[in-house]
């Protein structure tokens, strides 16, 4: 853990900077071996920067020109002295430098051991050591406000008031178990069940929120489905604002899945155009059509593409009982043409699902497609403040068990038992919570988390 550490923190390649990270105990001492300034920067104040030569220890040669800025303990990112190396945006220059560190007495750094430092010397807890993964990562404006809402502990405050709030009760209990016979009154059990299961609904309006959470970070997987020529491929261009699929007036166009990624209304959709749905010989076609099923069945959200101009046929109607259930829109195309279809027909078929009319050729109606999506896969986070929101499957899986556990209490209480009893899921819910923000996890847990950084963050 004293050990000291460097490591390359700007990506590889040529650019403006590069930056050679230090942190230890030895991290000034490190870089007094390996940079040249007017003064020793063991003797700098902390949040200083220096300027001067970063040298090669091993033969004092001049490296490059850098900027040296010092931060010390506990004062710094990992909580620990700091150095950073700020050299030409060079690969060979940085290479060079940490090099020369590994020379001079530090060792190189693991992916996310400076963020892992930062966790074990108490700057952040394991939720905020997540979302600094959540910001590298982030995709949408959403997810990246959300990430940045997290890190600065809101979603850990949250889930440190439930927590605390549960061990108040816990002690409450226990307190009765040691001084009383009786236990609690009748008033006492009432109050102890208003506040368990007002612990209750915040975990389960946490948990609601997180299907919302991770769709926003993971982008929605979105199949374009209908039948043959209807302008599901002119859509997937439209969207994308490239001609990323074939379109031609031939039915029968698109055979091969077509997938593109891209950001609307500041939500990710991973599209994906498929092959028209028809009965057909075709061998080729055939395939086409069993991954346009396959599309179906894996995918967050389903638009069902319609032309306007043409009358339901009986595919389609098949089309939309394979769909009924699932989150859909159903896209009315090509609103340019004379109308044909019956569309008192199509909204009986639809049911809740909202219709949308577009017209692909000139982009009329997609500021109503993106608004559909959004009203659709928005509501589960209306329900939390920004940053509250769960986007991440270990926090969702401890919400859970949190869950199953505050749920086995109010069960013990209603069945008029014994109060002691619902100290052993009290306590496993409170076990569940402080997962979360890394009071109770495993080694294996913390490896796993922090392998998923890069190294030299
Ligand atoms: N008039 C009009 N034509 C359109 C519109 N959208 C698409 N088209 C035309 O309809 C034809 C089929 O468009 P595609 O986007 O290839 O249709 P598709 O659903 O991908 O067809 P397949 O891949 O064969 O299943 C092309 O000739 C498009 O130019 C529209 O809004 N209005
Ligand atoms: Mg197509």
């Amino acid at each position: 853990m004293n050990e000291t550490i460097a490591a390359i923190s700007t990506p590889y390649g040529s650019g403006g900077i590069s930056v050679v990270r230090i942190s230890g105990d030895e991290a000034l001492f490190v870089a007094d071996r390996i940079f040249r300034g007017r003064a020793p920067l063991s003797a700098a104040k902390t949040h200083t920067l220096h300027h001067g030569k970063a040298v090669d220890y091993a033969n004092q040669k001049i490296i490059d020109e850098a900027l040296a800025s010092v931060m010390r303990a506990p004062k710094s990112y990992t909580g620990e002295d700091v150095v950073e190396i700020s050299v030409h945006g060079s690969m060979l220059s940085a290479d060079l430098v940490l090099k020369s560190a590994l020379g001079a007495g530090a060792r190189l750094a693991q992916p996310g051991e400076f963020t892992r430092r930062a966790f074990l010397n108490g700057k952040i807890d394991l939720a905020q050591a997540e979302a600094v993964i959540d910001i590298i990562h982030s995709k949408t404006t959403q997810a990246h406000e959300n990430a940045v809402s997290q890190l600065e502990g809101h979603l850990s405050g949250k889930i440190n008031q439930i927590r605390e709030r549960l061990l108040d009760v816990a002690a409450a209990i226990g307190v009765s178990a040691d001084y009383t016979d009786e236990g609690f009154d009748e008033d006492g059990r009432e109050k102890l069940y208003t506040l368990l299961s007002s612990c209750f609904s915040e975990v389960e309006k946490l948990l609601s929120s997180a299907q919302y959470g991770m769709v926003m970070k993971e982008g929605i997987v979105t199949a374009i489905v209908g039948s043959p020529n209807v302008g599901k491929s002119s859509l997937l261009n439209l969207l994308s604002g490239a001609e990323r699929a074939i379109v031609t007036e031939i039915p029968g166009t698109t055979r091969d899945v077509v997938e593109e990624t891209v950001s609307a209304g500041g939500l990710l959709l991973r599209l994906a155009d498929t092959a028209g749905i028809r009965q057909t010989e075709d061998q080729v076609e055939k395939i086409g059509i069993e991954r346009s099923y396959a599309c179906i069945d894996k995918a967050n959200l389903v638009i069902l593409v319609f032309d306007s101009s043409n009358a339901l046929s009986e595919e389609e109607k098949q089309l939309l009982a394979y769909t009924e259930g699932r989150t859909r829109i159903l896209v009315l195309n090509k609103t340019d043409l004379a109308k044909q279809l019956d569309e008192t027909e199509i909204s009986r078929l639809a049911g809740t699902s909202p219709i949308v009319r577009i017209c692909a050729k000139d982009g009329t109606g997609m500021d109503d497609l993106v608004n559909a999506v959004k009203a659709l896969f928005s509501s589960g986070g209306a329900e939390v403040q920004n940053g509250e929101l769960v986007t991440n499957a270990r926090q969702t899986q401890s919400l859970l068990h949190a869950k199953e556990h505050l749920e086995y209490c109010l069960e013990t209480l209603n069945r008029n038992e014994c109060v002691d009893l619902v100290s052993i899921d009290l306590n496993d819910a409170i076990a569940d919570l402080g997962e979360i923000i890394g009071l109770s996890v495993t080694e294996e847990v913390v490896d796993k988390i922090f392998s998923q950084f890069c190294v030299g963050k």
